[in-house]
């Protein structure tokens, strides 16, 4: 039985097309895109990638797929990530893996940016789950205080024990927020909090989305100003 983060990461690649920049998210779902995509490029597929986080480097390299790198070009035609939690609005919560600052700086350079999750990443409303936030390590206790001060239950994130460090050398604060009212307004206020690089939503920057549920994929476009 093939799972459904397979299932959709291979209905991913087909939206890559001859000549693209492809921005390569992170994460499980992601691992098994770039297989996928590995295996076009083996059969002649041109494309360069730019990949959000170092273990998505070192697999895409394993996997002989093209990098480049901002030094090189402007913009990405097409970005596919993962997620960890989508609404309605195709909005979400990144940074399950720590990459959520390497995988914002690649989406928002992108012209267009496809999620691919399986079906239980779909939320009604964001913030089931913490928010992921990183945070410079200089005072970071002062930050967690800011952060727990606009009412989030912050926990300084650990691995086997020890402090997660990201790409960036930064550590990740996952906070959790009761009720979000309003995310755009809440995203704002974190993002002035001194001592943040940036947090784990991502609002209006996904163009579209595959979500496998039994094997099945669901498609779902942003609705755009011209659709309506
Ligand atoms: C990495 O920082 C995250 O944003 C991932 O995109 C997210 O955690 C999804 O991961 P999986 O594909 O492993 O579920």
């Amino acid at each position: 039985l093939i799972s459904d983060k397979k299932i959709v990461a291979i209905k991913s690649v087909n939206y890559i097309e001859d000549g693209m920049i492809v921005g390569l998210g992170s994460g499980s779902t992601v691992n098994q895109m770039l297989y996928a995509l590995g295996q076009r490029i083996n059969e002649g597929l041109k494309v360069k990638c730019i990949p959000a986080s170092k273990k998505t480097e070192r697999l895409a390299k394993d996997l002989n797929i093209p990098l480049t790198d901002f030094s090189k070009v402007s913009k990405i035609d097409l970005t596919i990530d993962g997620a960890d939690e989508v609404d309605g609005d195709l909005n979400l919560i990144k940074g399950g893996g720590g990459s959520l600052v390497r995988e914002k700086v690649v989406a928002i350079a992108s012209d267009k940016v496809i999620i691919i999750v399986d079906h239980t990443k779909e939320v009604q409303k964001l913030g089931q789950i913490p928010i992921p936030i990183e945070i410079i390590p200089f005072g970071w206790r002062m930050t967690s205080r800011y952060l727990e001060e606009l009412g989030a239950d912050v926990t300084l994130r650990k691995v086997a024990g020890k402090r997660f460090v990201s790409d960036n050398g930064n550590y990740i604060v996952d906070c959790k927020f009761d009720d979000i009212l309003a995310v755009n307004e809440l995203n704002k206020v974190i993002k002035q909090t001194v001592g943040v690089v940036e947090t784990g939503l991502f609002i209006e920057v996904v163009s579209k989305l595959l979500s496998a549920k039994n094997g099945q994929v669901k498609i779902i476009d942003k609705i755009t100003m011209e659709d309506l």
